[in-house]
């Protein structure tokens, strides 16, 4: 921009960043307390890592991921840690220039920042008769570089964060987004933060990529004062001069600029309306051509041909903005991290991995619900088999103590061979013990009775029908009939009943003895309530069994969901 043209809207941008300074103070307590409020996050998390490690059981097959988490968790503290890292550089960055407008030339490779750069630069210096001081940034520090001119080129140039502080106002260079080298994107897209106002580049070769609207999209959201400029809106005509054909620079047709203009706002306001942002903080883009303007700087009208001019009015609708954005700017960058803080941790490195172990756990979870009725009717099943024999057993033996202890051992034996064989793919060792301390009651409350007859022997002389001395015999059974016993039993009551009768009636000095005999065990009641209880028994020790391995799971669930908690709440 010549001195001799009139610049209207850049004169009156000069003028108001010439009053720049008197209106910054950066907020320093508020800035500090990001540290903080991380340093709280990060003991939490390590505190509910710690608690997840300790419950989890060294046999537990979830016991490898688990590990993993805490290997994740301690990745993102390192990442953390370097976010805070650059966080501090660009606040020390933000101080030394505290008053000054800071403006970053932000925008994919290639874009012409440089070239845009070293025109700004220029005109300042033009402007305000003064010196340029050129410098790189490194680790927060500014160190003072010889070079008069940023570096342009026609593949990847710039590599570091350069600048130039002239007046009021320092200028950034940033190496270009989405590069090849994806530590420069990143270091670029760092330090947009420390800026007061993004001058966000992209080329009218191709304007607006997607990739591009992605980033203008997370700087708006870091609500940073953004003015969209497309640049390189030239191209070559062919004229004649002296009879020659030449190639001349021309700027863009206006129709075409104006054309690429409204489709970049276009498709940046669909993009924000579909993400929910403030639309209302969206500038239409500005086109221009820094090769146009200096190839024809001595054009009188050359600020308003070139786009110059109407950069410098969209800058200076936003300037009442960039002052109260530098006047937050440090609480925002603290604001701002901590927002970053969350979302890396939930949807990006933290949560996943979370949500990853909470499926694991509630795939077993219903591993054991799907298992537990089968488990629980094999059991039955086996029980009612083997309990069998161990009902004759103590029926012999008359112990009703026998048999539930004996029901206690056969159950737990049979129950742990089950969970073997059904969970060990799922729970592997942890299936061992949870078949151990099972409270098994099998108090049986039906006794053994004996099966006995009860009869009358006759003692005395002179009976008739034969029986001398003792003999007939009246009888009952007493007790349960059994089967096998049943026999032995009816057939002696009909032999003795038979003679019974006459002798009663013959003779009165006969003497008359009531007896009782047992004949066998009657076990029919104990044999039924024992499988009546086995019915309601079993599902509740599976059940136990089960409970049993939940301890295993859910104390993991928890704690788990509390790492969530601790981040969705800080
Ligand atoms: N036609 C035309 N080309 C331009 C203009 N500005 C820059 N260029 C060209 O675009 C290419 C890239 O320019 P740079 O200024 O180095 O671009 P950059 O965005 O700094 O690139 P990186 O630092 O690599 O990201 C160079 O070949 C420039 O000559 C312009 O206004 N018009
Ligand atoms: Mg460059």
């Amino acid at each position: 921009m010549s001195r001799n043209t009139r610049l209207p809207e850049f004169e009156g941008f000069l003028e108001k960043v010439a009053r720049f300074d008197q209106v910054i103070h950066a907020n320093q307590r508020d800035k500090a307390k990001f540290e903080s409020r991380q340093k709280a996050l990060v003991e939490q998390l390590d505190s509910d890592m710690q608690s997840l490690e300790s419950a989890v059981d060294p046999k537990n097959p979830l016991k490898a991921t688990i590990g993993h988490l805490a290997q994740i968790l301690s990745d993102c503290f390192k990442a953390l840690e370097q976010q805070v890292q650059y966080l501090k550089e660009r606040l020390k960055f933000q101080e030394m220039f505290s008053e000054r407008l800071i403006i970053i030339i932000y925008g994919k490779v290639n874009a012409g920042k440089s070239t845009f750069a070293n025109y700004l630069v220029r005109a300042l210096k033009e402007h305000l008769a003064t010196q340029p001081q050129h410098f790189i940034v490194d680790q927060g520090n500014i160190i003072p570089s010889q070079d008069s001119e940023f570096k342009e080129g026609a593949t990847e140039t710039t590599s570091v964060i350069q600048g130039a502080s002239i007046g009021n106002i320092v200028l950034l260079d940033s190496p270009g987004l989405h590069s090849v080298t994806q530590e420069n994107g990143k270091l670029a897209e760092n330090f947009t933060e420390s800026a007061d106002l993004i001058l966000w580049l992209s080329s009218s070769v191709s304007p607006g990529q997607d990739m591009e609207l992605e980033s203008l999209s997370r700087e708006m959201k870091k609500k940073k004062v953004l003015v969209p400029v497309i640049t390189r809106s030239d191209r070559y005509d062919f004229d004649e001069v002296d009879g020659q054909v030449v190639k001349v620079l021309a700027m863009k047709k206006l129709k075409d600029r104006q054309a690429q203009q409204q489709d970049v706002a276009e498709r940046t306001r669909r993009l924000f309306e579909e993400r929910g942002f403030d639309v209302t903080a969206l500038k239409d883009p500005v086109s221009m051509s820094v090769h146009f303007a200096n190839e024809n700087s001595v054009l009188e009208d050359i600020a308003e041909q070139s786009g110059m001019e109407m950069l410098f009015s969209r800058i200076n609708t936003v300037y009442e903005s960039v002052i109260e954005a530098k006047l937050v700017n440090a609480r925002n960058q603290a604001e701002n991290h901590l927002i970053q803080v969350r979302t890396q941790l939930k949807d990006e490195a933290l949560f996943p991995a979370l949500d990853e172990q909470l499926r694991e756990i509630d795939q077993r979870k219903k591993c054991l619900d799907s298992h537990s009725q089968k488990i629980s009717q094999s059991l039955l099943h086996q029980m009612y088999i083997d309990v069998e024999g161990l009902i004759d057993e103590a029926a012999n033996r008359q112990d009703k103590e026998y048999l539930a202890s004996g029901i206690e051992v056969i159950l737990s034996k049979k129950l742990a061979e089950l969970l073997q064989q059904e969970l060990f793919d799922t729970f592997q060792s942890l299936v061992n013990a949870a078949s151990n301390n099972l409270t098994v009651d099998v108090s049986v409350e039906e006794n053994f009775r004996n099966l006995e007859i009860e009869y009358t022997e006759l003692h005395g002389h002179g009976v008739k029908g034969g029986v001398e001395g003792a003999g007939v015999v009246i009888g009952a059974v007493a007790g349960s009939f059994i089967p096998g016993a049943g026999t032995v039993v009816g057939g002696l009551i009909g032999g003795l009943a038979g003679g019974a009768a006459g002798s009663l009636l013959g003779n009165q000095l006969v003497k008359e003895i009531r007896k009782q005999e047992v004949i066998g065990v009657d076990s029919v009641a104990v044999a039924q309530e024992i499988n009546a209880k086995l019915e309601s028994l079993v599902p509740g020790v599976v059940n136990q069994a089960m409970r049993n391995l939940l301890t295993h799971l859910e104390p993991l669930e928890h704690r788990i969901m509390k790492m969530k908690n601790t981040v969705e709440t800080f």
